[in-house]
């Protein structure tokens, strides 16, 4: 065999194994302090960077919310965030917060947040 197409096939093996290796780390899900409620109004936080955290997050519902996005040298495509139910895409600076309003109506049943790829995602589950 050629010397280049066994360096390609050696690349490709690895990137294979790096995407299963980043797909099997359990990311903290359920993560209590992501909410927090500050004078009548619910502040969710999520960081993104290589993914979201914590990728699971209980709310209360129907109450006037924040989604406080976070990234911080965010270089990947978590930073290009897509919340369909709020018909939500934005590119986020590499770091910086974006705050993004959610009313009580909408602070209902489970929101679901992706990078515009759909390989990261996150959900917040308003109960
Ligand atoms: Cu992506």
């Amino acid at each position: 065999m050629q010397k280049p197409i066994l360096i390609s096939i050696c690349v490709s093996i690895l990137l294979i194994l790096g995407a299963f290796w980043f797909s099997s780390r359990t990311p903290s899900a359920y993560n209590g302090s992501a909410v927090s409620i500050v004078d009548g109004k619910q502040i969710i936080d999520i960081s993104a960077k290589g993914g979201y955290s914590p990728r699971v997050v209980l709310a209360r519902a129907g109450i006037p919310s924040v989604l406080r996005v976070s990234t911080r040298g965010t270089f990947d495509c978590s930073s290009s965030l897509v919340i369909p139910k709020l018909q939500y895409q934005k590119f986020l600076s590499p770091t910086g917060t974006e705050e993004i309003p959610i009313s009580p109506e909408q602070a209902q049943g489970t929101m679901q947040g992706l990078c515009s790829m759909g390989m990261y995602n996150f959900q917040i589950r308003f109960q």
